[in-house]
């Protein structure tokens, strides 16, 4: 039995691991817009990778406000709720509450049932730069990143790579940083986040949703951190929009 135990885990996450070395997208990070595109993107047969830095895949959507465990979305983002049976509240005409335990663990149950295969403990540390285009990420596990070892890492090849990183907008900071490169934003470079506006950042983020480099995609608050925006707090609409409308990007890219 000892041996059972062992060998069946080592055998199915080998596999797994294997058969995500190339993936058509490899999402880093698995908060409410990664995920949320991770559904879409898998709900359509793509192939999906998705890894997340954390033991639990969720970003600031577990916390609600100041660990409130309540977040708010626009009551015109309900389809989306609808679609993916998460119950909420409806408040003061325009807006719904859920609790965020709920919301959290429907999105990581929904993306990883349409297919998306998650791999949290690991973080991404850098891109694959092939000929001007981001072409996969390279990945290690978050305790060697915390341990400041030096391991070499492995490497995932993508046709596309969506920065999900949130506030930090890891990756494309991190092209940046490396390499000389343009970026697809008004200055070319990482603009960065302003502080709180809530309904200006709600619609910037949709807005800022794109390729900022060839093979390179952003979703979720990197969005308005690599192309400036406001941060809006505890309300998501904007998050699920941007997860959903970068999904539709890909797939049209990976389809043309
Ligand atoms: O921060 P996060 O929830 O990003 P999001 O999907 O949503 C933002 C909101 O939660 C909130 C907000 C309200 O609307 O403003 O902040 O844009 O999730 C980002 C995830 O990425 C992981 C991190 O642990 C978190 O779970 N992450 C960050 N850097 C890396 C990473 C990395 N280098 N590799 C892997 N995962």
């Amino acid at each position: 039995m000892e041996q059972i135990v062992s060998s069946g885990i080592v055998d199915s996450y080998f596999k797994k691991l294997k058969e995500h070395l190339s993936v058509d997208v490899a999402i880093a990070g698995g908060g409410p817009s990664g995920m949320i595109a991770a559904y879409y993107l898998a709900k359509e047969g793509v192939k999906i990778a998705l890894f997340e830095r954390n033991l639990s895949p969720g970003g600031g959507m577990w916390g609600g406000a100041m660990m409130f465990n309540e977040i708010m979305v626009q009551k015109e983002v309900a389809h989306i709720l609808d679609e993916l049976n998460i119950t909420y509240q409806e408040y003061e005409n325009d807006y719904c509450t859920i609790d965020s335990v709920h919301a959290t663990s429907s999105l990581i149950y929904h993306a990883s049932k349409a297919g998306a295969k998650f791999f949290n403990c690991t973080s991404v540390e850098d891109v694959v730069l092939l000929d001007n285009k981001v072409s996969g990420v390279v990945i290690n596990w978050t305790p060697i990143e915390h341990a400041r070892w030096h391991v070499d890492p492995l490497i995932i090849k993508a046709k596309a790579v969506l920065d999900a990183t949130g506030h930090d907008c890891y990756l494309a900071k991190t092209l940046e940083e490396k390499n000389d490169v343009k970026l697809n934003t008004q200055t070319g470079n990482t603009i960065g986040e302003s502080s709180m506006a809530v309904d200006i950042a709600e619609r910037t983020i949709v807005k800022n949703t794109k390729e900022v480099y060839p093979g390179l995609y952003v979703s979720g608050m990197a969005c308005n951190g690599v192309c400036g925006g406001h941060r809006m707090g505890p309300i998501f609409g904007g998050m699920l929009l941007s997860g959903k409308k970068i999904a539709e990007i890909i797939i049209k890219k990976l389809n043309d």
